[in-house]
């Protein structure tokens, strides 16, 4: 064996700031098991184009699992324990969720992370993501822990202020974010999405993102 093939195996850490890493590949083995409870989940609370509080649709389609679930419409952000659309609650948790979720949190030293939400967001070619601040959750410490499936996006990774330069990093199928801590309320987006198919996903991109909202 040699040091180089065991490295290639080897999930890789790329640090962004304190508190805040890529952990590339780290969702890899546990891809199809995911966007297999995505499937599953959506049967219930299906994909939707949220509108925002300035009454823009957005691009990205969204739906949520867990206690609590992220909502958008003309009146505000906030997060709500029943699907509007529905009028029942979010789908539970997936265990391979809140498995996968809780690995990732420590590796970045954020122990015994237990998220109540995860919006689950579903990208076509061109779909995009203004920067903005995760500020609608109660803990200020606890991380997001964002798990990118299927097509390629690229990540823009901000300041603390929306003025700050945001750094620009490519994410693939198995690429988690986690940003926590002194990072938890750093600036982000993700540029429109480029044309591209997945042998899994075809031409979407599935993004996991966890919170602990509550
Ligand atoms: C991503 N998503 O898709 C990162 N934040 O890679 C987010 O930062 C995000 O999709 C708030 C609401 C929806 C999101
Ligand atoms: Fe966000």
């Amino acid at each position: 064996m040699t040091l180089e093939l065991f490295a290639s195996h080897e999930p890789r850490r790329q640090p962004l700031a304190p508190g805040a890493a890529i952990l590339r590949g780290f969702a890899t083995t546990r891809a199809d098991a995911l966007l297999d409870a995505v499937d599953a989940l959506v049967r219930h609370s299906p994909f939707r184009h949220l509108v925002t509080p300035g009454g823009h649709r957005m691009s990205v389609a969204m739906t949520n699992c867990g206690a609590w679930g992220w909502t958008s419409d003309t009146s505000g952000y906030r997060y709500r324990d029943e699907d509007p659309e529905t009028g029942r609650p979010w789908p539970a948790m997936p265990p391979v969720f809140a498995a996968l979720a809780r690995d990732a949190a420590a590796e970045l030293g954020f122990d015994d992370y237990a998220p109540d939400a995860c919006l689950v967001n579903r990208y076509v070619p061109g779909s995009k993501l203004s920067m903005h601040q995760d500020l609608d959750e109660a803990d200020a410490v606890a991380p997001i822990v964002s798990v990118s499936l299927g097509i390629g996006a690229t990540f823009l990774w901000g300041g603390a202020r929306r003025s700050d330069r945001a750094v620009a990093f490519d994410l693939s199928h198995g690429d988690v974010v986690v940003w926590g801590g002194a990072s938890r309320h750093r600036f982000h987006g993700v540029r429109p999405i480029a044309e591209a198919s997945h042998a899994r996903t075809g031409r979407v991109r599935i993004n996991l993102t966890f919170r602990r909202a509550r």
